[in-house]
């Protein structure tokens, strides 16, 4: 009980030093090409005490692409790092396997303390592909299953081209930022990647 009033006093006051400290700086943080963070309520008050975003180099956020149909065939392992990575990235997708057409777009994104070397990461991009070829050969059955449903949700879905089911699957890397000490840095950080998700 009395170690809890502690933590919760000290607590408190490192909070209240650290606001203090913070309103004295700018109240606006901007980076370019990747954004403006209001440093003031509702993003940072005296019990949201999140400094700004790191930098964007440190941060360091990166997307790789995923698809099911290739030139070279169906496979389930084309991999690309975006080269371009603050920039709009409608260049770099042109010369990737984008399509806007394609069934789906999902972006799969880690949290505190992941990494692009997540193994869970591609796993889940390669179990959803894999799902959309179940659902290609079955999609006329009572299959029960999360690519029917979303099938289902979509006018006209019977009528997807084959070569349209298929998903544009990125992978977010931000593991230097999301590896920081600091867990109120990390978080801090999702607003960052959020804006060059955005984008
Ligand atoms: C954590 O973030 C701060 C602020 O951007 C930075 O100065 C520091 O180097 C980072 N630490 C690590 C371990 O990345
Ligand atoms: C991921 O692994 C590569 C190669 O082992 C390494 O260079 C990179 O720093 C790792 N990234 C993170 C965020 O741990
Ligand atoms: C034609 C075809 O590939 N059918 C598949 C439908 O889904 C079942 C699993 O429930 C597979 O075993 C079939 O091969």
């Amino acid at each position: 009980m009395i170690t809890t009033f502690c933590l919760f006093f000290f607590t408190s006051i490192q909070v209240r030093a650290y606001f203090a400290q913070d309103l004295t700086s700018s109240e606006m943080v901007c980076y370019e090409e990747a954004g403006c963070y209001s440093q003031t309520d509702p993003w940072v008050s005296v019990l949201r005490p999140f400094p700004p975003p790191s930098p964007p180099e440190e941060v360091d956020v990166g997307f790789y692409l995923l698809t099911r149909n290739t030139e070279e065939g169906p496979v389930t392992n084309y991999k690309v790092k975006l080269n371009n990575r603050y920039e709009p990235i409608e260049e770099s997708l042109r010369s990737l396997h984008y399509q806007s057409s394609k069934f789906a777009t999902v972006f799969v994104i880690h949290g505190f303390t992941a990494s692009i070397n997540s193994t869970w990461m591609s796993e889940m991009a390669e179990a959803y592909l894999s799902r959309m070829e179940f659902i290609e050969d079955n999609h006329s059955e009572e299959t029960p299953n999360l690519q029917k449903y979303i099938f289902q949700k979509i006018p006209g879905y019977a009528s997807v081209m084959e070569e349209d089911v298929d998903a544009n699957i990125f992978l977010v890397d931000w593991g230097k930022g999301a590896n920081n000490a600091s867990y109120l840095q990390t978080a801090a950080n999702t607003r960052l990647v959020g804006f060059l998700i955005s984008k």
